[in-house]
């Protein structure tokens, strides 16, 4: 896909920037072949909704990605999920080191926020960006989630909600309202566009959970299946990826970000 190619030829680019050795092969090694790139091709798939070319989208997309990527080494250290294995191959600090894991990772937040400002909008927008990037990712966002699920407490719907709300939906809300803002989206678009993240997020999440449920691979993690059965969390699961589609196609119609909605979920 176009856009795939466009993303991988940044990262690549971002790659040849790193002069030193031991941090640009840790981080190829966690960039490529990489998983998914969703949240990219959300991001592109809304500003393609929205008028705006791909190619707007470029720097945004590789800082998202490298957001991303960070989150997944600092999950898999010891002190956090302690996992070995990532994306079917040794997790970063396996395969080199814990602490040149955790630097690579810091690297690729820092990194972030200057392809952030490299986005072709105004300063005004830049601005608006950096404020949703560093929300969605700081104490109130995605280490927010982190930090209440590796606090052990009741399992409760709200607080698995809450948790994922921060660990998940917060990143999607940086691609897709970020994709708004790029645009130049009026507010009550752009509250939408959120809405429709944080519905998408959390389906995202319990379509996630129930994978990992029936390969029965960590029962002790607070989880939607855990609080809810099978059963409730298919039903929780319907329910936010209805509503994510509903706001979809109420806002662009049934075009790419709709289709890639219900490709994922
Ligand atoms: C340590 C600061 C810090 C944050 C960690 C987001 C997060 C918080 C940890 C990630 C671990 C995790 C399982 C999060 C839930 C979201 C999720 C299912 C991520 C995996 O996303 P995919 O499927 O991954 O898009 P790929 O491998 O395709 O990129």
């Amino acid at each position: 896909m176009e856009n795939l190619k466009l993303l991988n030829e940044a990262i690549e680019n971002h790659l040849q920037t790193i002069e030193n050795e031991d941090l640009r092969a840790a981080s190829a090694y966690s960039l490529f072949p990489g998983g998914k790139r969703l949240r990219p091709l959300m991001l592109f798939a809304a500003l393609k909704d929205l008028d705006r070319s791909l190619e707007d989208g470029i720097y945004p997309a590789l800082a998202i990605e490298l957001i991303h990527t960070y989150s997944l080494i600092h999950d898999d250290l010891p002190s956090m999920d302690n996992d070995d294995f990532r994306r079917g191959k040794p997790s970063l600090h396996k395969k080199f080191n814990e602490a040149l894991a955790i630097l690579t990772a810091d690297a690729f937040l820092s990194d972030a926020f200057r392809y952030f400002l490299m986005t072709p909008i105004s300063r005004q927008q830049k601005i608006e960006l950096i404020e949703l990037a560093s929300s969605a990712t700081g104490s109130g966002g995605m280490v927010l989630g982190q930090v209440l699920d590796l606090k052990a407490g009741e399992s409760s719907l709200e607080k698995v909600q809450q948790i994922h709300l921060h660990k998940t939906a917060d990143l999607f809300t940086l691609a897709i309202l970020g994709a708004g803002i790029i645009a130049g989206a009026d507010d009550k678009t752009k509250t939408s566009l959120k809405e429709l993240a944080i519905n998408f997020g959390l389906a995202f999440q319990i379509k996630d959970d129930l994978e990992d449920f029936n390969k029965n691979s960590d029962l002790q993690k607070l989880t939607f299946p855990k609080v809810l059965g099978i059963y409730q969390s298919e039903i929780h699961l319907q329910k936010y990826k209805e509503r994510s589609l509903q706001i979809t196609r109420r806002i662009f119609g049934s075009y790419e970000l709709y289709h890639l909605i219900e490709r994922i979920l």
